[in-house]
């Protein structure tokens, strides 16, 4: 490369990257193939509008069967019918996603519901620092005060109350299964149409190690690049009936020409989650994520929930005397990669919470198992209470070398 500083970046994040065990429950790695399309020939492209119908020549050769495939593999995988379901693989990430899903389901200024940041949440679901707090009217569930579970029943009940236009399922930060049907029974007994962020876990339900939101959601938005193993980018996956909204809502509505490249890598990253070695990792990431809970829980964390179902889990720390962003550094100097997260009713602020968040989807795409998450639960916690630093820098990178980033 003839840009030398950027080569440099490029091979220090590289090394980072590899000689350091990355918990963060929303990264991973994607394959080799997944890398080829997102550095191949269609990162030249315009092709502002849709399949047949473009602002732009030269889109009818590839562009157009790419992106068609991109919908047909996402509705396969999920086991879809396309007479039914449609797809919208344009949004450049998440919360554009979710912008363009509340656009194509309400006017700016309706109310909307969804679970409160600080109790799991996404920032996009109308957090009041998100511009989707100033677009739309929203009110927010908590988790239950001492279980940290959601309560389907008061879900319920604040839904016929507050009568939202969307009602919002989905977390970033939530380790338990989701019950999808309970969240259709609270949007029709108030008359809210049902939407759900499946980001965290799109690679769980293709793997059929989470329930599938789709027989009760009228629309799912997900990222690719979290349990998926794809490249960032996004999916919206709606009813029939919504896909000329969302089609305008994502273009012309909120963006230009479509990352043709990231699409060609979510489509090579579909057809890996179709094949049966996906199921096999989606199951292994939740072993994962059940032994590291485990250990760190007989090792004396407290985490929320007293458990996980899914991928991650969010670790209380605050009767160590240390708080989450205390925790991320500590950690960090020794090469173990996780993010400091609110906790439900956290008493100190997000910049500095009381929790930190582990997750296991990148180091199971690694080919780490139980054995291994035992062995980091116990890193952790030398680094976090008995502050074993130097030792626990060497387990990290022997760990690292075993298990190499493909
Ligand atoms: N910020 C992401 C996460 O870490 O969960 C979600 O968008």
């Amino acid at each position: 490369m003839k840009d030398k500083k950027i080569e440099r970046l490029i091979k220090l994040e590289e090394e980072r990257q590899r000689n350091t065990l990355g918990l963060i429950a929303s990264e991973n790695f994607v394959s080799p193939d997944v890398l080829r399309a997102e550095a191949s020939f269609f990162i030249h492209k315009y092709a502002e509008g849709y399949p047949g119908k473009r602002y732009y020549a030269g889109a009818k050769i590839a562009v157009d069967p790419l992106e068609n495939l991109v919908k047909e593999r996402a509705l396969k995988l999920y086991g879809l019918s396309p007479k039914e379901w449609a797809v919208n693989a344009q949004a450049l990430s998440g919360v554009s996603a979710n912008i363009f899903a509340y656009r194509a389901l309400a006017d700016f200024g309706e109310k909307m519901m969804a679970q409160a940041l600080d109790q799991g949440g996404h920032l996009s679901h109308g957090s009041p620092v998100s511009m989707t707090s100033k677009l739309w009217r929203w009110v927010h569930y908590q988790v239950d005060p001492s279980t940290h579970l959601l309560d389907y029943d008061v879900i319920t009940h604040e839904a016929v109350k507050e009568k939202p236009k969307v009602l919002v399922a989905g977390t970033s930060a939530y380790s338990r299964v989701i019950d999808f049907k309970k969240f259709r029974k609270a949007a029709d007994a108030s008359g809210a149409l049902l939407m759900v962020d499946m980001a965290h876990i799109a690679g769980l339900v293709a793997g059929r190690v989470h329930p599938s939101p789709f027989p009760y959601a009228d629309i799912v938005t997900t990222t690719t690049h979290k349990t998926l193993r794809g490249p960032r980018g996004a999916l919206i996956i709606c009813r029939k009936e919504l896909e000329g909204a969302v089609n305008k809502a994502v273009f012309p509505g909120g963006q230009g020409g479509p990352h043709m490249n990231s699409i060609a890598a979510i489509a090579v990253a579909l057809f890996e989650a179709s094949r049966p070695e996906f199921k096999k990792y989606s199951a292994q990431v939740v072993k994962n994520a059940h032994a590291l809970a485990g250990r760190l829980m007989s090792l004396g964390f407290k985490i929320i929930t007293d458990g996980t179902d899914n991928h991650l889990m969010v670790v209380d720390l605050s009767r160590f005397g240390l708080s989450g962003g205390e925790a991320q550094n500590m950690l960090e100097g020794v090469g173990i990669v996780a993010n400091k997260n609110t906790i439900p009713n956290d008493i100190r602020q997000p910049m500095d919470p009381s929790g930190i968040r582990f997750g296991t989807p990148g180091l199971t795409t690694r080919g780490m198992r139980e054995k291994e998450m035992i062995l980091i639960a116990s890193m952790i916690h030398e680094v976090i209470i008995g502050r074993k630093k130097n030792l626990v820098k060497i387990k990290v990178r022997n760990l690292c070398k075993k298990f190499p980033i493909k």
